[in-house]
């Protein structure tokens, strides 16, 4: 089988590149190695920055979204006992965020990939991708127990940050940058309301704890907890005790952590990592196949959007135009966003989480750069702006 762009992942990045490369008339296929109803389910991101949204709504794929999707217009931070708002459209002119999760994202993807677009195969595991230093890169994967070869122009790794493609890139050609963190997210799904109408962000010397929320009747809930912790070692109730303590609600109007059944409970380890250059060759690398954040800021399923978005363009303008100079570019223009969501994710991170030798002077410096954002509107509006995200 050949095709113009072989793209390896169906996450949202692989499923938005071609549903952009639809529109553009260029041909692709996409292997997923997962079978649907696993990608459809994968509990993930659940906040879209408003150049996502825009993204999504362009490509014909914002009609559940504008339906469904949750619009949000700031976010809460709560520490030292008390909450401070971050009003999102007046400090970062005029964008805002929605609460849809990436797995409705994931779903309505598919949903038009299989309705309109190009081959989507699921089970279609990669084991490699050859030749990419040639003009005519293939890929080789199994698929229906049989192993099969596909020949492309272009090569695109969206197959995320355990995936294969990055290793096509030898290794004296790519330097990958990487900070562990010494905490992971203890993440639950609950079929209770959420504790308020937008997201809680709260520092406490207990660790940190955010209150998120999928729907007006489902909450997802997140709390810091060691390396190496075992969910099971977290009974419903240890996570709703220490949900309250951590958020100490006692005082707030209006805000209320309702207990109910807790439908799923995962560990999540916190990395940040990046893979230079996102380009070898005719292998182009998108996502998180190329770059990872801690989730504290969001930033994860925006970057791989923004990333396949300036991809489709340049590869758009290769078969209009015949020229290269956008796909030349594409590694520096993505990698430019990267550092700076890379940033503010570490910043966020590290304001908002206790490390585990942090000394008394540490949180006090924690609190003291909250409280500039509390009473600084250039503080804030730098926060603001990041998390909104930068336009494209
Ligand atoms: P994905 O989603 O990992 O998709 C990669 C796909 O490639 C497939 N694959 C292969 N297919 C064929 N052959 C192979 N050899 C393959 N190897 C892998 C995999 O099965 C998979 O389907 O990467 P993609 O598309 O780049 O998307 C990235 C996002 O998923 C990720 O950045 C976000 O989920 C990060 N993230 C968040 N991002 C946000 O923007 N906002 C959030 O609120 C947010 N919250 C989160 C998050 C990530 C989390 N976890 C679990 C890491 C919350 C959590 C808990
Ligand atoms: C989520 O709803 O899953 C979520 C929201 C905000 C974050 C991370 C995760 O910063």
């Amino acid at each position: 089988m050949h095709t113009t762009v072989g793209i390896i992942g169906g996450g949202p990045s692989g499923l938005l590149l071609a549903r952009l490369l639809h529109n553009a008339g260029v041909d692709c296929v996409v292997l997923e190695s997962r079978d649907r109803a696993y990608v459809e389910q994968r509990q993930r991101a659940g906040i879209l920055e408003q150049a996502t949204v825009d993204a999504l709504r362009a490509a014909g794929a914002g009609a559940r979204l504008d339906a469904e999707g949750l619009a949000h217009e700031g976010i809460e931070l709560r520490f030292d006992g008390r909450s401070h708002r971050i009003d999102l459209p007046s400090l970062a002119e005029g964008r805002r965020v929605w609460v849809y999760a990436q797995t409705e994202v994931v779903k309505d993807l598919i949903a038009l990939q299989l309705a309109e677009g190009g081959p989507l195969l699921f089970g279609a595991e990669v084991r490699a991708v050859e030749g990419v230093e040639t003009d005519r890169p293939s890929i080789r994967y199994a698929h229906e127990g049989r192993e099969q070869t596909l020949t492309c122009d272009y090569v695109v790794g969206c197959d995320g940050f355990h995936g294969v493609a990055r290793t096509a890139v030898p290794e004296s050609e790519r330097t990958t940058y990487e900070r562990t963190y010494p905490y992971s997210w203890l993440g639950i799904l609950a079929e209770a309301p959420p504790v308020y109408d937008e997201l809680i962000y709260a520092h406490s010397e207990r660790g940190f704890a955010l209150a998120s929320m999928r729907s007006p009747a489902v909450s997802r809930l997140y709390l810091q907890v060691p390396n190496g912790t075992d969910p099971a070692d977290w009974s419903d109730r240890r996570v709703w005790d220490e949900l309250d303590a951590r958020f100490s609600l006692g005082e707030e109007p209006g805000w209320r952590l309702e207990r109910g059944p807790v439908i799923q409970k995962s560990v999540l380890p916190m990395r940040s990592s990046v893979t230079e250059p996102m380009r070898y060759g005719r292998l182009l690398l998108a996502g998180d196949a190329a770059h990872i954040v801690p989730p504290t800021g969001a930033k994860g399923l925006n970057l791989a959007a923004a990333d396949v978005i300036v991809l489709a363009r340049a590869l758009a303008d290769r078969y209009a135009t015949g020229s290269t100079e956008l796909l030349d570019a594409y590694s520096d223009t993505c990698l430019r966003r990267v550092w700076r969501a890379e940033h503010f994710s570490y910043f966020m991170t590290t304001t908002l989480h206790t490390d585990p030798g942090q000394l008394p002077f540490d949180t006090r410096l924690q609190l003291s750069q909250l409280e500039r954002i509390a009473t600084s509107p250039h503080a804030a509006a730098e926060l603001a702006q990041n998390y909104a995200g930068l336009p494209l």
